[in-house]
């Protein structure tokens, strides 16, 4: 029987990963943890622990106490937050990774799952249908961050065997908690706006084209990436992961077909990573390896984002990451 943790099990994929793996496993066996006292209320349905990653003894002792087989570490800051703490953010994206890694190394956990992301490639990558091996030369903190631990995961496994599996998440979008400060993270504002007051300013160029994925089609990826024979996983560096490729504009267009909506643009400095992501993404690999097959495409992803949002979450907020 497995015993999972989800460290940052808080945020915006957290909220999710959560809630499915409690169904898939029993919410007695899905420990959810995270830096605040308090359990969350979304994470309520199941045991709690506040845990810092960076306090790499506590984690040890509550790793090993617990007997944990598998470990998600999703604690990280990411694109535009790291922009603006960069030791910070090395620091966090990078230790609490190698606590992780060195318990696996030492036989007390069985699989990790550690998230990449699109900002692992930069300016000089091929920007439309961006392929699983290719230049890679980001320019963002959270970037080199990202690609610096894609390199050690796949050490750990080629060096000692460690089961760890990920992948290069897109720009994610969701309606159960707001993003926690990205770049992508206006493809996910906007719902609120639109709904709050039928429009909305983009910080992003209206021709920004970035790769992006409904929440449920990214958690289903990550729970059939963790099924999938050891023997499938060819890749343990980071998976690739197209999702659905869109700009601002279109976006809005898709928006607008449903409800009154204008936009406006007035980009500010997360254009400038924006620019240097790729376009779209090939994820032929996940295709072969373990079966990938995205459900949610723009227009779909809209409808049920319209649905669902609730605009009280953000404009009750006294303050958000998004800007
Ligand atoms: P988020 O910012 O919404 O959530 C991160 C959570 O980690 C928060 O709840 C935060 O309180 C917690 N945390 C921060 N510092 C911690 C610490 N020291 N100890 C324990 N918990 C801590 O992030 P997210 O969007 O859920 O992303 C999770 C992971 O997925 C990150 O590694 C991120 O880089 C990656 N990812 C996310 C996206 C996306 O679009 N959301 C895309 C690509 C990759
Ligand atoms: C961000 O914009 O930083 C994240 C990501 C794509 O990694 N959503």
């Amino acid at each position: 029987m497995k015993k999972v943790l989800v460290i940052g099990a808080g945020g915006q994929i957290g909220t999710e990963l959560v809630f499915n793996l409690r169904a898939k496993y029993g919410n007695e066996n899905v420990v959810a943890a995270d830096l605040s006292e308090k359990c969350p209320d979304h994470l309520a349905g199941g045991p709690y622990a506040k845990l810092d990653i960076l306090n790499r003894e506590a984690v040890r002792e509550y790793i090993i106490n617990g007997a944990f087989s598998d470990v998600y570490l999703l604690a990280a800051l990411l694109s535009a937050t790291a922009e603006k703490n960069p030791d910070f953010a090395w620091k966090l994206n990078m230790e609490g990774l190698f606590t992780i890694l060195d318990l696996a190394k030492e036989g007390y956990i069985k699989q990790i799952f550690w998230p990449s992301s699109i900002a692992v490639f930069g300016p000089t990558t091929p920007g439309d249908h961006t392929p699983q091996y290719t230049v890679m030369e980001p320019t963002t903190v959270y970037g080199i961050s990202k690609q610096a631990g894609e390199r050690w995961c796949e050490y750990y496994f080629n060096k000692y065997g460690v089961d760890v599996r990920s992948i290069r998440y897109p720009g994610l979008i969701s309606y159960t908690s707001l993003p926690g400060g990205g770049t992508t993270d206006y493809a996910v504002d906007i719902f609120y706006h639109a709904k709050q007051t039928g429009s909305y300013t983009s910080f992003l160029s209206e021709d920004t084209a970035l790769p992006m994925m409904y929440m449920e089609d990214a958690i289903r990826a990550t729970i059939q990436l963790m099924d999938a024979p050891k023997e499938n996983i060819k890749i343990r560096s980071s998976y690739n992961l197209g999702g659905i490729s869109f700009t601002p504009k279109q976006l809005a267009a898709a928006i607008a077909k449903r409800i009154p909506f204008s936009i406006e643009y007035a980009p500010d400095f997360r254009q400038a990573i924006a620019d240097s992501w790729p376009n779209s993404i090939d994820d032929t690999a996940a295709q072969k390896d373990w079966g990938w097959e995205l459900e949610y495409d723009l227009q779909k992803m809209v409808d049920v984002m319209l649905e669902h949002v609730e605009p009280s979450k953000l404009f009750n907020k006294s303050s958000t990451s998004i800007s």
